[in-house]
């Protein structure tokens, strides 16, 4: 049987990478084969652009940057789908929604930011991380990154409300470690033991 394609997603400091990390020492744990993947995959070419980028040293136009997120996701689509059909699941710290929210959130046209993602992998579920700003900020404040900003961030927010859909599933990610950890697992456990082929139809409806 072929892995599952989960992906994470949520606004800043909803502990997203945290949990990342914990669902796949779990899953391997339990003997399971579980990788884990990150976008911005910030050590590939593209991903050295989109780092000095976030970091503030260099500028770029919007339009640019959002085609070389989407570059960063199709360069690694290759490994995705052949761990995927041995049978690895893949927990995606990220994916397409978060690049559609980020440009958009920043004024780019939303159907054109969907363009350069559609026909990647489809995930079987999105779990999202839902978090208040005020929360958010508890966590130790924004550093120095690019979008590391208040009210970009809330416009991040309602970008998300569109793009998600009922197969989404919300997690309260101000509960403890555990408890959001605990909630995520409760998904991962709940899907279809039969996941049926590998969907490369992202956004193709
Ligand atoms: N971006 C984009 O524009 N286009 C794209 O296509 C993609 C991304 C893919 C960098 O992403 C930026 O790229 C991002 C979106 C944009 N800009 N912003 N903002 P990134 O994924 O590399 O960003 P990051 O640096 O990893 O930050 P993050 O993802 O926002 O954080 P997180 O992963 O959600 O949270 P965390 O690092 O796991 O936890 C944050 C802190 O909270 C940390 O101190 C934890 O110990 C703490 N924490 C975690 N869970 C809890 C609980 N439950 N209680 C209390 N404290 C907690
Ligand atoms: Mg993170």
């Amino acid at each position: 049987m072929r892995g599952y394609f989960v992906v994470v997603e949520g606004c800043d400091r909803s502990g997203k990478s945290t949990q990342c990390e914990r669902l796949v020492d779990r899953l391997q744990s339990q003997g399971k084969a579980v990788q884990l993947f990150k976008f911005p995959d910030r050590t590939t070419q593209t991903g050295k652009m989109i780092d000095s980028y976030l970091k503030q040293s260099t500028q770029m136009d919007d339009h640019a940057i959002h085609l070389l997120f989407s570059a960063n996701r199709w360069e690694a689509l290759a490994h995705m789908k052949s761990l995927l059909e041995q049978g690895t699941t893949i927990i995606v710290d990220r994916y397409a929604f978060s690049g559609v929210c980020f440009s958009a959130a920043k004024g780019l046209d939303f159907e054109w930011c969907r363009q350069p993602d559609i026909g990647l992998l489809t995930p079987d579920v999105v779990m999202f991380l839902d978090l208040s700003m005020d929360e958010a900020e508890k966590r130790g404040g924004f550093g120095d990154e690019r979008y590391e900003k208040r009210d970009l961030q809330l416009r991040v927010r309602q970008e998300f409300n569109k793009v998600m859909d009922s197969t989404w599933k919300t997690i309260d990610a101000s509960k403890s470690r555990d408890e959001v950890h605990d909630d995520m697992m409760t998904v991962v456990e709940g899907l279809s033991p039969n996941p049926g082929p590998l969907r490369q139809d992202l956004w193709m409806d």
